[in-house]
């Protein structure tokens, strides 16, 4: 993963990132690389003992030896933040795995190092066509997957279909149905290229891919009910979408390459076209 989104775009809160050159990493830093330091005031008024795990924001300074022990999927497999990040002297914290992107402190991401989400990549056939359900994020009025952020205690199963339900379908038994038994696997774990990205807060994400057979998708209803963070919800033709939020473009490809693989590779057909 190399960071092309976090280091050319942000939030309209933060202050400008440094430029970096395509090929800059921790080991190759423009002279004097001084970025601005920014958390949003929001994530500072979340903060909390960090023992208590209740919301979503960490401490000021919190010690390196409570960070260094969270998960990080950065390598792909799980493994400690200590054991994939490097440790930043001057500011006493762990620099993020995917490289620098010009600007320190958390910005609007509540966690020094990783911040977990997890994305529903959920897809159907209609009228022969595989189609996918995307949001528009409200916050970049960009399409994307319903995803969102692991809540303090919750598990990525848990937030896969409860952001399902509050920003992409009614809750129901279609839904049910779906998240039991249309399950097709992970399509990526690991850093995503999200314009919120800083120095030192990232986020991590587990997208996992969900099929719809024709009853299922018959029967959902889509809607949104977390209108602040969504502004629309609809099924698109794989083939259409152009642009996705961050890295979920890349995902969707990986998703479509399941069903339509490559004829040269002569990789195995997974999928009836239902
Ligand atoms: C992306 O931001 C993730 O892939 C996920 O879709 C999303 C989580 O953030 P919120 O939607 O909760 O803002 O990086």
């Amino acid at each position: 993963m190399q960071y092309t989104v976090a280091r050319s775009s942000a939030p309209a809160c933060y202050p400008s990132r440094v430029k970096l050159a395509q090929g800059a990493s921790w080991d190759k830093l423009p002279d004097g690389y001084d970025p601005v330091e920014f958390t949003d005031p929001s994530v500072l008024a979340n903060a909390e003992d960090l023992e208590s795990g209740k919301k979503w924001a960490d401490v000021e300074r919190p010690p390196l030896s409570v960070l260094g022990k969270r998960k990080s999927f950065a390598a792909g497999d799980a493994s400690s933040v200590d054991a994939v990040a490097s440790v930043d002297e001057v500011f006493k914290r762990f620099r993020n795995p995917g490289g620098p992107v010009g600007l320190c402190g958390r910005g609007l991401l509540g966690r020094y190092g990783p911040n977990h989400a997890a994305d529903p990549i959920v897809t159907r056939f209609h009228n022969g066509r595989l189609q996918v359900v995307l949001v528009r994020r409200r916050d970049s009025d960009e399409l994307a997957f319903p995803g969102g952020m692991v809540d303090p205690g919750s598990t990525v199963s848990r937030t896969l279909k409860g952001e399902f339900t509050e920003e992409a379908a009614k809750p129901g038994g279609a839904v049910d149905r779906l998240f039991a038994e249309g399950e097709r696997g992970v399509v990526y774990r690991g850093i995503v290229d999200d314009r919120r990205t800083t120095d030192h807060a990232w986020i991590e994400t587990t997208a996992v891919h969900f099929h719809a057979p024709p009853d299922v998708a018959d029967e959902l209803e889509l809607s949104v009910t977390d209108v602040n963070e969504v502004s629309g919800v609809g099924w698109f033709d794989v083939d259409t979408v152009t642009t996705l939020y961050a890295s979920h473009k890349e995902w969707l490809e990986m998703v479509k390459a399941k069903f339509y693989p490559p004829v040269l590779t002569g990789a195995a057909y997974p999928f009836a076209r239902r």
